[in-house]
């Protein structure tokens, strides 16, 4: 079976997934593209040979879609979730879920009324053959008890509208999530420090490099620097410090090149190119959930709503450089 997806938001996340579409995912067709900007999504629809629809809900209940893949900013997100499940239509969501923890709640409470899940969000990481095999070498025990965790979130450059605030519920929330992912565990306190130095290459509106520390349920300390205007390259750096050994994520590269000028390797450019592997594995995941007839697996709609809790904290301590805590509710059976 071939399943037609509907996809919205043609912006830089979202033409990257319609190449994947075209060249990549097997048993899936993009039948209909939506964008607010109707020139967009003329062009792309004419590219892709797609249906051009300007209006979210209305390619949501189009019978030319099965299952609705979300690309468009944030703060469009709940809407189209909520108008996808009242389809009763599966969804990929790109993160974040939504921009806030309340809103995020709205769609556990939908998603829990629906009685099965029906989403699968963007955190790509958990496809990352990198991230996975750091989380085996965990899983096994071979670190002993874990103590610390040292994280990085290098891009080379941001536009100008990205904002403070969303070096925590944009950027971070990758580590959020992975955190949780790796150590099985949930963050309890999060404290945003805001170094006196800043790169001279960041828009006046910014704080750049951010450092954040992470706490969790158990006690291992995690600092994470977020530093997006990096200058020289996409990356994204992972050390597990545990009490019999430390494991890290390797250079991603997989060859060195030995020259007048030294040794080097190549450094990605950009989240596709690092993650691209990820990316299709997490697309064929959803893809292949609902060709099987399976429940749709992967990251949830509560790892968003989780991930979430911990970015309102952040944004918190953003504001008064103070550590905040989180509280975690009870998992509901949906999501165990
Ligand atoms: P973008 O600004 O490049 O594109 C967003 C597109 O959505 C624009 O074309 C805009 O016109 C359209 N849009 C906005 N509101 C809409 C609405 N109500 N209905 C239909 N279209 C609408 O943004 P982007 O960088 O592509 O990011 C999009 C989403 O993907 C964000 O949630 C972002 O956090 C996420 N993202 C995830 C990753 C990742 O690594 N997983 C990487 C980049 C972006
Ligand atoms: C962007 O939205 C992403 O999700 C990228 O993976 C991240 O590295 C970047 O900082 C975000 O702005």
């Amino acid at each position: 079976m071939t399943v037609n997806i509907g996809l919205i938001g043609l912006g830089m996340i979202g033409r990257d997934h319609l190449k994947r579409f075209r060249d990549v995912i097997a048993n899936a067709n993009v039948t209909a593209v939506c964008d607010i900007n109707q020139a967009v999504a003329n062009a792309v629809a004419e590219e892709y040979g797609a249906t051009a629809f300007y209006d979210a809900s209305q390619m949501i209940n189009s019978e030319l879609v099965d299952a609705v893949f979300i690309c468009s900013i944030g703060p469009a997100h709940k809407e189209q979730i909520l108008a996808a499940f009242n389809a009763g239509k599966p969804v990929f969501c790109e993160k974040p879920l939504t921009p806030t923890a309340a809103e995020s709640r709205e769609i556990i409470q939908a998603e829990a009324k629906y009685g099965k899940r029906l989403l699968q969000l963007g955190f790509m990481r958990r496809f990352d053959p990198g991230y996975l095999a750091l989380k085996e070498t965990i899983d096994k025990g071979e670190l002993g008890e874990i103590l610390l965790m040292h994280c990085a979130h290098r891009n080379p450059s941001v536009p100008e509208n990205y904002t403070l605030e969303m070096a925590v519920n944009d950027s971070a929330t990758h580590e959020i999530d992975i955190i949780r992912f790796l150590l099985n565990e949930n963050i309890v306190s999060v404290r945003v420090d805001k170094p006196r130095k800043k790169t001279s290459r960041a828009c006046a509106h910014l704080q750049d490099p951010l450092i954040i520390i992470f706490e969790t349920e158990s006690g291992v300390r995690i600092d994470d620097e977020l530093f997006v205007n990096c200058n020289y390259g996409y990356d994204i750096r992972c050390e597990v410090i545990g009490e019999n050994a430390i494991t890290a994520l390797t250079e991603q590269a997989l060859t060195v090149t030995r020259s007048l000028a030294g040794a080097s390797r190549h450094i990605a450019a950009s989240c596709m190119e690092r993650f691209a592997t990820a990316y299709d594995r997490e697309v064929q995941n959803f893809v292949d959930c609902i060709n099987n007839g399976r429940e749709i697996s992967g990251p949830s709609s509560w790892d968003g709503y989780i991930v979430a809790l911990v970015c309102d904290a952040g944004l918190a301590s953003l504001q008064d450089g103070l550590k905040h805590n989180v509280t975690i509710p009870s998992r509901p059976a949906l999501y165990s």
